[in-house]
């Protein structure tokens, strides 16, 4: 075996979005693209010597190439042991639980999230740090700074590892664990939730569907829902990872998961309903007639967390990202709690998490997560509810009312409008925020602006300052609009609009969400002259 340091160039498009560095799959396979990356974020850290790291992935085309090629450099790098799961497979919540689990100094998650997979799609690779979450703003930035100099990646020439077999492999100085893929996760789960109560709720008839979506979810979901818990069998669909995810997109919403929202629509449907994404970190829930939002899954969370056995004892905080809806806000003031408002972006949770600030964190993209890891978790959200339902023996959409009643009602959409020209999408972001200072007072539409900025977050922890990170405009009478340009996009810009209207507890709650959020969005179309620079009107996905 041999060490090699390999010459190499940099590429000029590797820096880190939302979510780490996401491309077509095909940019990846370009020769040192994924080498030049993972090199820089070795050299960010200080080198890999002596250190050790967690390797997996979502099974998406390339996952198993890309962790041969990074296990070869991280022996060439020092590295003293790297943790795998069989067959290359982890969910991201499993590779940030395994990092603390294990104490390693960090992981490479290798997924493109909710995109979809396949030589002609995405791929993507995330560094998380020792806490388990992923590397906060200032590492990325310096993994970037390191992509555009780096002139050389170090790696050795030992033959691929098998990684189907279970059991630790030296390979010449660094180990090589395989594990499985769920064992520790499913232990994990079992310390926060009551399985008794669970399994009685399923013993006495419940029935429920969860799409794995042809994802990483499924394993994990078999072996739970079905295999602990009693759930079914059949209970999980789609449930066998697949490198393209059946050909379509794993992005657990009303749109992508549309199958399953036919079928918890019918009279007759499962009593529960659940979808999670690629890498397993997001997560859909609806139940019979009953879609519930992800601003409104983190509320219902939030309030009911202590019956869960993990959380009896109440929750320190919550955090929402800044465009999921204040439904969340209320609770914590019901609950004497702080609320916190932080940018796009788990990795803006990481701090307050480690700070013992808050437990419970979710964003409106359908990620929801606690203090258990430092990553949003799909299927912990899904065994969270189940233990709400389980102990308030009552339906999903009789919980959703009664939690309405108690707080009032934050009708929700989110706009995306996809593959728009970046010039078109950053002329509409600059327009607005020349503008925002003077907005306050103006009427538009039937309504009036009351506030308006450019979003701005100082880290109650460390002081990082993360500016311009959306615009928020606030109405009269308890509307909002949020403009922001997705950071996990592939392909020109993606414009997301995200639409709010309070609606206090006494109201009519049974408004249709498009009608309740009417004034809002005709409002949020005059003020950024959305048509006319977008050549359209009408998004591509409403969720
Ligand atoms: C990633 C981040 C999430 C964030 C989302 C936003 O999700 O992990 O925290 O909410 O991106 O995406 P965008 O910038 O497109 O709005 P994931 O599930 O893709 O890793």
């Amino acid at each position: 075996m041999s060490i090699q340091e390999v010459a190499t160039e940099p590429f000029d498009d590797q820096k880190p979005g939302t979510s780490g560095l996401r491309k077509k799959t095909r940019v990846f396979m370009q020769e040192r693209y994924l080498e030049n990356f993972v090199q820089s974020t070795f050299n960010a850290i200080g080198g890999g010597s002596g250190k050790t790291f967690v390797v997996s992935g979502d099974g998406r085309f390339l996952n198993d190439t890309a962790i041969q090629t990074i296990l070869k450099m991280a022996l060439a790098n020092g590295a003293s042991k790297v943790i795998v799961g069989k067959g290359g497979l982890l969910s991201t919540p499993a590779v940030s639980h395994l990092i603390r689990l294990n104490k390693t100094d960090g992981g490479f998650v290798l997924s493109a999230s909710h995109n979809p997979g396949g030589i002609d799609e995405d791929f993507g690779i995330k560094f998380n740090t020792s806490n388990g979450g992923p590397a906060p703003e200032a590492l990325t930035e310096k993994i970037f700074q390191n992509t555009k100099s780096i002139s050389s990646y170090n790696t050795s020439d030992v033959a691929d590892i098998n990684l189907e077999i279970a059991g630790t492999t030296k390979l010449e100085g660094m180990a090589v664990e395989i594990i499985d893929p769920v064992a520790n996760y499913m232990e994990l789960m079992r310390t926060l939730f009551d399985f008794d109560a669970i399994r009685n709720l399923f013993s006495s008839g419940f029935s429920m569907r969860f799409d794995a979506m042809h994802a990483i979810t499924g394993p994990y979901a078999k072996a739970i829902l079905e295999g602990e818990l009693g759930a079914a069998e059949g209970t999980v669909v789609n449930g066998i990872p697949s490198p393209d995810f059946g050909g379509g997109h794993p992005d657990p919403n009303p749109i992508w998961a549309k199958d399953l929202m036919s079928v918890m629509m019918q009279d007759d449907g499962p009593d529960f309903g659940a979808a999670s994404d690629g890498d397993g970190d997001r997560n859909m829930i609806v139940g019979r007639q009953a879609y519930v939002t992800p601003s409104d899954s983190l509320a219902v969370l939030a309030a009911n967390a202590h019956l869960a056995p993990g959380y009896a004892k109440g929750i320190a905080g919550i955090a929402r990202s800044m465009p999921t809806s204040g439904a969340a806000d209320l609770v914590a003031r019901k609950l004497g709690i702080e609320i916190f408002e932080t940018p796009t972006g788990w990795k803006f949770f990481g701090n307050l998490l480690d700070a013992g600030k808050v437990s419970i964190c979710g964003e409106e993209s359908a990620g929801t997560g606690s203090d258990h890891v430092r990553e949003k978790d799909g299927l912990w959200a899904v065994l969270l509810w189940l233990n709400i339902l389980a102990v308030r023996k009552m339906s999903v959409a009789d919980l959703m009312k009664d939690h309405w009643a108690t707080y009032g009602r934050n009708y929700y959409s989110r706009h995306d409008f996809e593959a728009v020209p970046t010039e078109n999408a950053d002329q509409l972001m600059q327009n607005l925020r020349d503008k925002q200072e003077s907005l306050p007072g103006t009427k538009i539409g039937s309504t009036t602006v009351e506030f308006a900025d450019d979003f701005s977050y100082q880290d109650p922890i460390d002081n990082s300052v993360s500016a311009h990170q959306g615009i928020r405009i606030g109405f009269a009478g308890g509307g909002r609009a949020v403009f922001r340009l997705s950071g996990t996009g592939t392909e020109g810009a993606t414009l997301r609009l995200y639409l709010e209207q309070y609606v206090p507890a006494s109201s009519d709650m049974s408004i249709e969400t498009a009608v309740a959020l009417k004034e809002v969005q005709a409002a949020a179309h005059e003020v950024s002259n959305l048509a006319a620079l977008l050549g359209r009107s009408e998004p591509d996905v409403v969720t």
